[in-house]
């Protein structure tokens, strides 16, 4: 299979962590959706990032279907609980609370991009306030907790460390470590990991 992404996309490095931890042979191939002659645009009727091509040429999109899709390629580890239904909602909420901050944060890049008499600063605002109270959720759900849910690495740990490499790249002066000290240490300790090594290493 061949995952289509970009170094930067933030729901594209949460799949490409999800295939390298369940260690799931795959090539990766940078396709900026904007690009003339992106791949993206042919295979993905939405035009985004990240698109995954099964070997049969199905395209699966977006990140949380490509998720739940290669969790069930095998059990090692499964990211998503199956037989747990409230530890699967607990799971896909985490999953959803980093994808909206990923979303926020592009609202704001986008909006920041704009010339600054065109720029709308409410919704600048409404957005970082969002990513605000979104962190400050993360950290209290968080607490002293090794994982975000349970006792092992789940989808819900390589959502977050996704949304918090995107916001270090999009809003370096966002003080979230200050903040919320006990997320920047899961941070500090999960970002060891080869998997988001490999990611950070493009
Ligand atoms: N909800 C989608 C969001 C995907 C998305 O918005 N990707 C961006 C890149 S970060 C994209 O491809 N935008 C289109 C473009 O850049 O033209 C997902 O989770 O996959």
């Amino acid at each position: 299979m061949k995952l289509l992404g970009t170094d930067a996309s933030p729901y594209a490095r949460k799949v490409r962590l999800v295939l390298l931890e369940k260690n799931i042979p795959h090539t990766y191939l940078i396709d900026p959706p904007r690009e003339p002659g992106s791949l993206t645009v042919r295979v993905n009727p939405l035009g985004r990032i990240p698109a995954l091509i099964l070997d049969d040429e199905t395209c699966v999109f977006d990140s949380p279907v490509i998720a739940e899709y290669v969790d069930t390629l095998n059990d090692a580890p499964i990211l998503i609980p199956r037989a747990d239904a409230l530890a699967r909602m607990r799971v896909r909420r985490w999953e959803a609370l980093a994808d909206g901050i990923m979303d926020s944060a592009v609202v704001v890049r986008t909006e920041n991009a704009r010339p600054a008499d065109k720029r709308d600063t409410d919704i600048i605002s409404r957005h970082n306030n969002a990513i605000t109270r979104a962190l400050a959720h993360a950290a209290g759900q968080l607490d002293r907790h090794e994982w975000c849910e349970g006792a092992s690495i789940t989808l819900a740990d390589l959502a977050l460390v996704s949304a918090l490499v995107y916001l270090d790249l999009r809003q370096a002066e966002r003080d979230w470590r200050g903040a919320h000290p006990n997320l920047a240490a899961w941070f500090s300790r999960i970002s060891a990991r080869p998997s988001v090594r490999a990611t950070l290493a493009g």
